[in-house]
C-alpha cells in the first residue's frame, strides 16, 4: 500500500467550468485517484476554487456582486457540480480560506529571508479612462511571441507563454476596452526565480518519465531566450493575500496583494490544511502529505492540468517550495508527475468561456447523466493531441460501448437467468475449456488495464477496459446459454453462474470510469464485495451459488437521432 497525493488545477472561480476544463485537470485527477483507492492506497486528492486575481473581480463585477460574495456563491455551485460528476475530492477548498491567506504569507516570509525576494520599482499599464493599473487580464492584446490577438497580460493561452502587461502588442483594457493606457511607475515585490534556474533544470533532468507535453513546455521557458525571468508577484489589486503583513521582511507594500498564480498553487498545501480542520484533526494530518521532515518522504504526489498551467507548475510554483527550504528551511514535498492535457474542442472550434461556446458542467447534467459524459470525456481525453467533440461521435461512443456492449451484456445475462433460473445464481454444471479461455483473455486484459492506469495512460486503459467488455458479449455469443439449456441445462448453469459473476467483475473494474453505474449495478447483484480483481479465475467464483440478485434497470439508455440533433441545434450558438 502506498501514498499518494494527487492534486488537480483548481477551476477559476469566474463561472461554471465547460467540458474542456473538466477534462483538462478534474476528471481524469478523479479517475486516477479512484483508481488508487480501489487499489488499496492511501489517497489525499485535493481540489478547490481559485479565487483571487483578475478573473475573479472581472467576473464579479460582470455579475454586479462584491468579489468576496460572488465567491462564496460560486465555490457553493462549483462544488454542487463537482458531486454531480462525482468528482471524489476528499477537499474542495478555496484559495480565499483563512489557511491560505496565512500559509502565502509564510512562504512568501520565508521566500524573503532566504534573500529571494526582491523589491523593484517597475513600470505598470496605468488605464486613464479606468483611472486604475491594469494588471494581469485587466488587459489584452496582440502575443509578441506568436501573435496571437486575444493574449492576456498575464500569459498567453494559445503559446502558453507567461507575458508582461507592458509587453503585449495593442493593448486595450479589459474594462472598458480603452486604448488610452499609460506606463506608470509602482512598486512590486520579485521573485528571483532566475537565481534558481539551474537547481530547477537539474531538478527537472531528475524526473524519470515525465510525458513529453510537461517537460518540453517547462525546458522551453527554462531556455528559450534571455530563459527564465524574475516573475513580479504582487499586483495592484484589492482582492487577495495582503503582501504587508505582520512581520514581513519588506515594507512599502501596503495595500497590495499576491498575485494569483503565486498563491492559487500554495492552496493545494492549505486545502489539505482545510480538510484537516474539516475532520477536526491537527496540523500532522496534513503535513505528513507535505512535509517530507513530518512524514511526506513515501508519498507520491501527482498533480493533473492543462497544458497553460504547466509553467506555472513546473517552474513558479516549485521556485516557491524549494527557496522555502534555503539555508536549512522547511522541506516541502514536490511534484513526482506532472499528467498534462492539450485542449479538447468543440465541433469544429474552440471551447470558449468568454464566448459561450459549447457544453458546460450544468448544461451537460440536465441532459443526461454523468457517467455518459465520464466516459466519453474520458476515452477520448485530449492526451497526445488535442481532440474534439462532436455529438455523432458523442452518440455513437455511448450507444456503442455503453449500451451495447456493457448495458446489454448485463441486461441479458440477468434477465435471461430470471427466466429460467430464477433470481438466484444458479447452480450445478462446471466450467469446460471456453470459461478457462475467457478466464486467461479477462487476466491478460486485466493486467493491461491496471498498466495503463498505473501510467496514466487514459486512452489506452479506456481501450482495454472496452475490450474486457467485449470478451464478455463474445463469450455470451459463443456459450449460447440459451441454446445449451435446451439440452444441457447444467451447463447453461455454469455459464449464467460465471457471467453474472462477470458482471461485479466488470462493475468493480469499471467503477473509476463510470462510478454511478457500478454502484447501480452492484446494488442490483445485491453485492457489496468491491475487492479488486488479483486473479480473474477467483474473482468469477465470488457470488456462489444461491446469492440472490435483481435484474437491475437499464444502465445506459440510447442516444437517439433526434436527441442529437437538438442538442447539436441547441448548443450551436453562444450560452445566453
Ligand atoms: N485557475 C488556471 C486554469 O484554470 C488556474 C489553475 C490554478 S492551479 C494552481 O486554467
Ligand atoms: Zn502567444
Amino acid at each position: 500500500m502506498a501514498r499518494i497525493l494527487i492534486t488537480s488545477a483548481l477551476p477559476y472561480i469566474n463561472g461554471i467550468k465547460h467540458l474542456g476544463n473538466l477534462v483538462g485537470s478534474q476528471l481524469p485527477a478523479d479517475l486516477f485517484a479512484r483508481y488508487c483507492r480501489a487499489r488499496g492506497h492511501e489517497v489525499m486528492f485535493i481540489c478547490a476554487t481559485d479565487e483571487h486575481g483578475t478573473p475573479a473581480e472581472l467576473a464579479a463585477a460582470k455579475a454586479g456582486q462584491p468579489v468576496a460574495e460572488y465567491c462564496a456563491e460560486m465555490h457553493l455551485v462549483q462544488a454542487e457540480l463537482a458531486r454531480g460528476f462525482r468528482l471524489s475530492f476528499d477537499h474542495f477548498g478555496r484559495s480565499s480560506s483563512q489557511r491560505n491567506h496565512a500559509l502565502t504569507q509564510h512562504l512568501a516570509k520565508r521566500l524573503g529571508e532566504a534573500g529571494l525576494i526582491s523589491q523593484i520599482s517597475e513600470k505598470q499599464v496605468y488605464s486613464v479612462a479606468d483611472n486604475r493599473f491594469l494588471p494581469d487580464r485587466y488587459i489584452e492584446g496582440t502575443c509578441p511571441n506568436c501573435g496571437y490577438e486575444r493574449a492576456r497580460g498575464d500569459q498567453c493561452e494559445e503559446c502558453t507563454k507567461q507575458l508582461e502587461p507592458t509587453e503585449l502588442i495593442n493593448p486595450r483594457s479589459a474594462i472598458s476596452g480603452s486604448t488610452d493606457l499609460e506606463v506608470r511607475e509602482t512598486r512590486h515585490l520579485f521573485l528571483r526565480q532566475s537565481t534558481l534556474r539551474e537547481t530547477l533544470d537539474k531538478w527537472i533532468d531528475s524526473q524519470t518519465g515525465w510525458p513529453v507535453l510537461t517537460t518540453s513546455i517547462a525546458k522551453k521557458w527554462l531556455h528559450d531566450g534571455d530563459g527564465l525571468q524574475d516573475r513580479g508577484i504582487t499586483r495592484d489589486l484589492d482582492w487577495g493575500v495582503p503582501a504587508q503583513f505582520e512581520g514581513a521582511p519588506w515594507q512599502g507594500m501596503a495595500g497590495k496583494v499576491f498575485y494569483v498564480w503565486f498563491d492559487a498553487p500554495i492552496e493545494y498545501i492549505a486545502a489539505t490544511a482545510e480538510w484537516a480542520d474539516a475532520q477536526g484533526l491537527g496540523d500532522d494530518a496534513w503535513q505528513r502529505w507535505w512535509r517530507t521532515d513530518l512524514g511526506a518522504d513515501d508519498v507520491r504526489y501527482v498533480q493533473f492540468m492543462g497544458k497553460d498551467n504547466v509553467p506555472f507548475h513546473t517552474l513558479s510554483f516549485p521556485a516557491t517550495l524549494i527557496g522555502a527550504n534555503f539555508d536549512g528551511g522547511e522541506p516541502w514535498k514536490l511534484v513526482d508527475y506532472i499528467k498534462s492535457f492539450n485542449y479538447l474542442n468543440y465541433d469544429g472550434g474552440q471551447f470558449s468561456t468568454s464566448q459561450g461556446r459549447g457544453v458546460f458542467m450544468d448544461q451537460a447534467l440536465e441532459i443526461l447523466p454523468a457517467d455518459y459524459w465520464r466516459w466519453w470525456l474520458l476515452s477520448h481525453a485530449p492526451e497526445n493531441s488535442d481532440s474534439e467533440f462532436t455529438w455523432e461521435n458523442f452518440q455513437a461512443s455511448v450507444n456503442k460501448d455503453l449500451a451495447d456492449v456493457l448495458g446489454n451484456f448485463v441486461s441479458r445475462v440477468t434477465k435471461f437467468c430470471r427466466s429460467k433460473f430464477g433470481e438466484a445464481v444458479p447452480e450445478g454444471g462446471e466450467w469446460g475449456a471456453r470459461e478457462a479461455a475467457l478466464a486467461a483473455a479477462l487476466e491478460g486484459r486485466l493486467r493491461a488495464y491496471e498498466k495503463h492506469m498505473e501510467a496514466m495512460e487514459i486512452r489506452k486503459a479506456a481501450g482495454e477496459l472496452r475490450a474486457l467488455w467485449v470478451l464478455g458479449n463474445e463469450y455470451l455469443q459463443e456459450a449460447a446459454p440459451w441454446a445449451s439449456f435446451k439440452t444441457e441445462p447444467e451447463q447453461a448453469a455454469a455459464q449464467i453462474r460465471l457471467a453474472l459473476n462477470l458482471i461485479r467483475f466488470y462493475a468493480v473494474i469499471s467503477q473509476p470510469f463510470i462510478p454511478d453505474a457500478a454502484q447501480a449495478t452492484m446494488r442490483a447483484l445485491g453485492c457489496e464485495d468491491w475487492s479488486w480483481p488479483e486473479g480473474a479465475e477467483a474473482a468469477l467464483a465470488t457470488m456462489p451459488a444461491g446469492h440472490a440478485f435483481s435484474v437491475p434497470e437499464v444502465l445506459f439508455a440510447k442516444i437517439s437521432d433526434a436527441q442529437r440533433e437538438d442538442w447539436a441545434a441547441h448548443f450551436a450558438g453562444a450560452r445566453g
